[in-house]
């Protein structure tokens, strides 16, 4: 393999003198890079392009970006690991490589005849991403959209491009597909689907013949666990595929969608020794929940996690030589309700090996913690209830705030502190179901409970089971308790960091200038009271007399004991007694789990 060079010397022309590769892969910049963990690519998502020069001066060599000695990319997305590997299975390795945008001249010459770009999140208008922007002003423009559309202007004024063609594939294809913006990014094909299925191979073919290509295709997923490939090479961030799909059936999710899969351990570590060999510190395994992996078709029900496999797998993974760090990404918040120990356990393993600190918030001798991504959604059951019937099984979703409560203060005992994520704006949404969601955040603020609080607005996503449904599209749309409850989680969020004095001034003074300068008018009347309550200027008891604002109730919720008692026998069977807690009565036939088990 290549050895690594920092700033290789490749020649302008060296595509002209050889012809260029067959096939050239990319990914937009702020998608590839491999710097400063998984936050500030979060944040490129998020932040408006006119806020860049707050991240250059954080993180001032985000740009530089590691090459091999033939100056393709040392590290790329697993999505583009993805194509490459399936495409090596037809075509001869040396006619595909993998760049960075900034090399592209350098491979596109005349023998090219496919440039295949992957894709996250390339115009900004998922869920978490356009509302941020938008707040602050522009809908369209985030950080890693401008770098998107930097690169397919590239590609599309490159001297070559009427001998080839542009194929588009990963999570965020959709949003061009939605916005019809083809003609203008110059893409000629979407690919909907991973790039193993044969279909992705046939068009490849198509387009390396010159024939006509769709302009979109929708590819089927595979099946079984071994149609998933692996990469051998280094991904960004050290992204290894752990599971597809997930089977709790929430509305509006994609990755739903995808057979429940959860991948071949052997393989997985492959990968991970392939990224470490190549010069990663840092492995993450992707999925969208954790906790189902080893439990996939077996006996017991997904829901009930595989305590053994589990650390087997994580241990296996930070004790491989060279994993100096290690990051979670999804879980759900039931198997935290369900079996503590693994939780208690997977700190043990895991804390050693995580980036993260919070030094105000965790009890690990480091001040180690780990934030994996958690989906809250709603406080409101009526809302759980048409949303996220299954999520927080083998509960039913009725006791879906006690299940939350629970769960992050087994997590918070551990040193978990998760990013959850809440849909403000959700189809029909009532005053009534803002006030529950309310209720709930103002409760864990009571209980001292922490989590990394994301409100995000409603975004019908492509081909989900709420495709057609619509809910707020803008930020001056937003009701007075819907700002309040997005203003409360940053409020919350922002509590770790603020025990000097000048932290806090410092940021109402900020807060409140920019609302003079700009947001004011941007986001509209109802913006203001809710501003005024995060940045502290006056109390919320007062802004709650003045009748500006609502204060969340006290709740009365279950504990896990209570949680434990409302299973059926059926259910109960799969408790583990060393977490304690296991029902003593008879269950209560109101109280039954059926419904919501039907439901996943
Ligand atoms: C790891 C991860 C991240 C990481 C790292 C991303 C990276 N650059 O590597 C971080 C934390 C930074 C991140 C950030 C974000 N993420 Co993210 N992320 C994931 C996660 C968990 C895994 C992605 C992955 O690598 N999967 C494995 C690879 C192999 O899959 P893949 O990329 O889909 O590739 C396959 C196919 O898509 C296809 N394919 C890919 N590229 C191409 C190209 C061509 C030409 C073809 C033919 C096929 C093809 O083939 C591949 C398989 O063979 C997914 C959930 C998931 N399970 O996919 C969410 C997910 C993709 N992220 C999501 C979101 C919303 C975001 C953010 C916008 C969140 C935010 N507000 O901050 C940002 C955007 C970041 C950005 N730069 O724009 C959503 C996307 C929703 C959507 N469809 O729009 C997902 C699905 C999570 C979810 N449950 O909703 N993310
Ligand atoms: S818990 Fe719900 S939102 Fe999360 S991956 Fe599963 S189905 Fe999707």
């Amino acid at each position: 393999m290549s050895t690594e060079v920092k700033n290789p010397n490749v020649p302008q022309d060296a595509a002209a003198a050889d012809g260029g590769k067959l096939i050239v892969l990319t990914a937009p910049l702020t998608e590839a890079i491999d710097h400063a963990g998984y936050f500030i690519q979060m944040a490129m998502a998020s932040l408006p392009i006119w806020l860049e020069s707050i991240l250059n001066r954080k993180y001032p060599k985000w740009r530089d970006v590691e090459h091999n000695q033939d100056g393709s990319a040392k590290y790329m997305p697993a999505g583009v690991r993805l194509v490459e590997k399936s495409l090596m299975r037809v075509y001869d390795p040396d006619d595909i490589v993998s760049c960075f945008p900034q090399d592209l001249d350098k491979f596109i010459g005349p023998r090219t005849r496919v440039v295949a770009v992957s894709t996250h999140n390339p115009l900004g208008v998922t869920f978490a991403a356009g509302v941020y922007t938008s707040i602050f002003g522009s809908s369209k423009m985030p950080i890693n959209s401008h770098y998107s559309r930097e690169l397919f202007a590239q590609i599309k004024s490159n001297p070559y491009r009427n001998n080839l063609k542009v194929i588009v594939g990963g999570s965020g294809g959709w949003q061009i597909i939605q916005t019809d913006l083809y003609d203008e990014l110059g893409v000629d094909c979407v690919v909907e689907g991973r790039s193993e299925s044969t279909d992705t191979l046939d068009l490849f073919a198509k387009a390396i013949n010159g024939e006509e290509i769709p302009k979109q295709i929708d590819v089927k997923h595979p099946v079984d666990r071994d149609s998933i490939l692996f990469p051998d090479t280094r991904t960004t961030f050290g992204v290894v595929e752990m599971t597809t799909g997930c089977g709790r059936r929430c509305k509006f999710c994609v990755p739903d969608l995808n057979p429940q899969i959860d991948l071949p351990k052997d393989k997985i570590m492959d990968a991970v020794r392939a990224n470490v060999r190549e010069g990663n510190k840092q492995i993450s395994l992707a999925t969208e929940d954790m906790f189902i992996w080893g439990q996939v078709h077996t006996e017991t029900p997904f829901y009930f996690p595989n305590r053994e496999a589990l650390l087997d797998l994580y241990g296996d993974i930070v004790d491989t030589p060279g994993v100096e760090q290690h990051v979670l990404s999804h879980s759900t918040i039931a198997p935290a309700v369900v079996d503590p120990i693994l939780i208690k356990e997977l700190s043990r393993i895991l804390l050693p090996k995580s980036p993260i600190h919070f030094p105000y918030l965790s009890s690990h001798s480091e001040k180690k913690a780990l934030a994996p991504l958690i989906g809250l959604e709603t406080g409101s059951v009526r809302m759980a209830k048409k949303i996220i019937p299954g999520k927080g099984v083998p509960f039913t979703i009725e006791h879906w705030p006690s299940v939350v409560l629970e769960g992050l203060r087994v997590l918070n005992e551990n040193n978990w502190f998760p990013a959850m994520t809440l849909i403000v704006g959700n189809p029909d949404e009532t005053d009534e179901d803002m006030m529950a969601t309310l209720d709930l955040v103002y409760e864990m603020e009571r209980r001292g409970l922490f989590a990394f609080l994301i409100p995000s607005i409603f975004t019908p996503l492509h081909d989900t089971r709420m495709e057609m449904e619509k809910g707020v599209t803008q930020t001056r749309q937003l009701s007075p308790l819907q700002w309040q409850l997005m203003m409360k989680c940053w409020k919350m969020n922002l509590r770790p960091g603020q025990y000097s004095w000048w932290g806090t001034t410092a940021w109402r003074v900020g807060s409140l200038g920019m609302w003079l300068y700009k947001l004011r008018k941007l986001n509209g009347p109802n913006f203001t009271y809710p501003l005024f309550m995060f940045s502290g200027a006056i109390s919320e008891k007062r802004l709650e007399k003045m009748g500006k604002i609502y204060i969340g109730k006290p709740m009365q919720t279950k504990n896990r004991q209570e949680l434990l008692e409302t299973l059926t026998p059926k259910m109960r069977k799969f408790l583990r007694a060393d977490c304690g807690d296991l029902p003593q009565t008879e269950p209560a036939a109101a109280r039954i789990t059926e419904a919501a088990v039907a439901a996943v």
